[in-house]
């Protein structure tokens, strides 16, 4: 039972919150601020799945930050301050959670959200509530509210809707509902049909709520401020007919408005469950339309419908008004909370422009699309890695012997071996101790003009020579006399007489598939001459794919020419060298590090040392 004499609420209520709730969290406090509360209302969360951390909030524009307690009792000693608890652990720990709450004589009022506790255990939450004097709101409720005071969790909706039933300041009628729901359409109704609400608790639909109708009721007798009630019953149990009693007994004398929703429950032949567990009329008298009859004949006003409720609260608020004993008080507009970024935006009421457009791939439907094409298609129709590099590179789908050549490429340049530049310095890395990615990245940022890289401005070279028509042998002594190297020729061991397989492979594929191929043709004609000065000029795995890739976006019939030249200039033909040769890095790594490899030290008389003044 309810003590009448101490109100639930004050402007100076502290609570703590069961649940890392940040919605309701943050509509507490954004009631509290229209409410020029001088504090935020929630002092702390409760939260056992995590570890103890503050979390950021806004009071106004100001952040806040409220702690995060894994553990109640901790949370309890320090926010002493905390009187009530709002409790939004679920149908399974709401019980544990309400009775450890209750060992702490600090907590007065705790308001159980969850539906669906078992009846026996929420009688046991009572026994002990009534034994400690606590003051139980629910199970299976939204809560309550008292303007310009306090808002329980989710409340009365969003803060348009707070602003719009002027939640934020108090009038002067009370209700108890046992439906959440519908108190927010009562703090609707009250606004519009009198000055507004006082104070409103929704009970809860369970069969057992932890405090009852009368409970509130007596509690708005004893309190000055609230002028008028309204009781919004149902169908289902016999807690109006103790209304009743209090209202003989003239232990309830204020002016009442009441209705109990359910009356359609008569045009059933059978017995019927509505939403709440408790709203189920288990006799004739459980029914909705002979507790309004009842309410009537105890001289509540009892309008005709849910629908004409307003016009009877209208009637009884003016009349309380033309009798002087409600004084209307002139309105004052409330600080404006500023609205949520996300919600403003769900509106359509604001626009920003975006940080970074991105064009290749999306993640935000239900599934992941890759330019597109959602990535079981890609699977499906076996698109494969090439499939996958020419929709994220390129975004368009190539050809089926462009996406094999992708393949091919990624293949063949895969790995050659731990001499080589890149994974000489994967490996390296790998045993000076370093992780997979440090070791692969010094590896790729060894590729460049002369190892790997080079692919790039061959094409650029290749087919700016080609284009203007230029002869092969005036192209290779123009070169030479710039003093230049030609981009994609040469091997350090490679040669004529020690032909690389790779080139061969990749040769033999372009010149079997290409619709056309005259950049390559250029570029073996080069060779050619190279080749004559020097064995090893041959033209190189970097030179073929350079080449192969200006024919393939010329004549593939998916890029214009301009198109092409772009992903030529933005680099996309050495990207194909970097993603095989990842592939190796991390090979290499693998290996150093499963064969347990020491730091390396290059040995001194691999060096030799010159020292300037000798
Ligand atoms: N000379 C590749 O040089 C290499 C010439 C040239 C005209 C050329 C050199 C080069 C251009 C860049 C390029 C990619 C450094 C190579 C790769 C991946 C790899 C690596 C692997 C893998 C080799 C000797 C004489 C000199 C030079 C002349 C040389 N190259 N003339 N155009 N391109 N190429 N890079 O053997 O008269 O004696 O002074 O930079 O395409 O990186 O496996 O190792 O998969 O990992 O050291 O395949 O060709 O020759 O520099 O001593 O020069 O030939 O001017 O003439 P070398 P150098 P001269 S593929």
């Amino acid at each position: 039972q309810l003590s009448t004499a101490r109100p639930l609420f004050s402007d100076r209520t502290k609570a703590i919150v069961w649940g890392m709730q940040n919605r309701a969290i943050q509509g507490m406090l954004d009631f509290d601020y229209i409410c020029r509360r001088a504090e935020p209302s929630v002092v702390a969360i409760v939260y056992p799945f995590t570890a103890d951390h503050k979390q950021k909030y806004y009071f106004g524009n100001k952040e806040v930050f409220i702690p995060v307690f894994s553990d109640m009792d901790v949370a309890m000693r320090k926010h002493q301050e905390a009187t009530v608890l709002v409790n939004f652990a679920s149908l399974r720990s709401a019980y544990d959670s309400t009775m450890q709450a209750m060992q702490h004589p600090q907590i007065n009022t705790i308001v159980i959200i969850a539906e669906g506790i078992p009846e026996n255990m929420t009688r046991k939450i009572i026994k002990l509530a009534d034994t400690r004097g606590v003051n139980i709101i629910g199970p299976a409720t939204v809560g309550g509210i008292k303007p310009g005071c306090f808002k329980i969790g989710n409340t009365a909706g969003m803060i348009d809707n707070i602003v719009d039933s002027k939640l934020y300041r108090p009038g002067s009628v009370a209700y108890v509902s046992r439906s959440g729901g519908m108190s927010n359409e009562l703090n609707n109704v009250l606004s519009k049909e009198a000055d507004g609400v006082c104070e409103g608790v929704a009970i809860g639909g369970d069969r057992y709520p932890g405090t009852t109708f009368v409970d509130h009721l007596l509690r708005y007798e004893a309190d000055p401020n609230v002028k008028m009630v309204v009781l919004l019953g149902e169908v289902g149990g016999v807690e109006e007919y103790h209304v009743c009693k209090m209202m003989r007994d003239k232990k309830l004398t204020k002016p009442l408005v009441a209705w109990c929703i359910g009356t359609c429950s008569d045009m059933f032949t059978s017995e019927v469950q509505f939403g709440h567990a408790g709203s189920l009329a288990g006799s004739a008298l459980e029914k909705a339309a002979a507790k309004n009859a009842a309410l009537a004949a105890h001289g509540a006003a009892v309008p005709d419908s849910f629908d004409t409720l307003g016009g009877a609260v209208n009637k009884v608020y003016k009349k309380l008004v033309s009798e002087g004993k409600i004084i209307v008080k002139e309105e004052t507009d409330p600080p404006k909370v500023p609205m949520d970024y996300d919600w403003a935006r769900k509106l359509g009421i604001i626009r920003k422009p975006a940080a970074f457009i991105s064009t290749i791939c999306d993640e935000r439907g239900q599934e992941l699309s890759y330019c597109g094409v959602p990535i079981s298609a890609v699977l499906e129709r076996q698109l494969g890695v090439g499939g996958t590099v020419s929709l994220l590179w390129f975004q368009r789908e190539l050809p089926d012997w462009a996406c094999k050549f992708f393949e091919l490429v990624l293949i063949v340049t895969a790995d050659h071996g731990p001499a080589v530049s890149g994974a000489h310095n994967t490996m390296v890395t790998a045993r000076a101790g370093k992780d997979l990615i440090s070791s692969v990245v010094s590896g790729l940022l060894t590729i460049g003009d002369r190892f790997g890289g080079a692919l790039d401005r061959a094409a650029l070279d290749f087919c700016a020579a080609y284009d203007r028509g230029q002869h092969p042998q005036e192209f290779v002594n123009e070169k030479r006399a710039k003093g230049e190297l030609i981009m994609g020729i040469g091997h350090r061991v490679k040669s004529i007489n020690n032909p690389d397989s790779r080139v061969r492979e990749l040769k033999a594929y372009v010149t079997s598939r290409w619709p056309a191929w005259p950049v390559t043709r250029y570029a073996l004609d080069v060779e050619a001459i190279t080749t004559r000065k020097k064995p090893n000029l041959i033209l190189n795995v970097d030179g073929i794919v350079a080449a192969a890739m200006v024919d393939l976006f010329r004549h593939c019939q998916l890029f214009t020419q301009e198109e092409g030249n772009n992903y030529i200039a933005m680099g996309s033909i050495n990207a194909l060298f970097v993603l095989g040769r990842t592939i190796g890095l991390v090979g290499h790594y693998l290996d150093q590090k499963r064969l347990k490899q020491p730091l390396y030290r290059h040995p001194w008389d691999d060096i030799t040392y010159m020292s300037p003044l000798n």
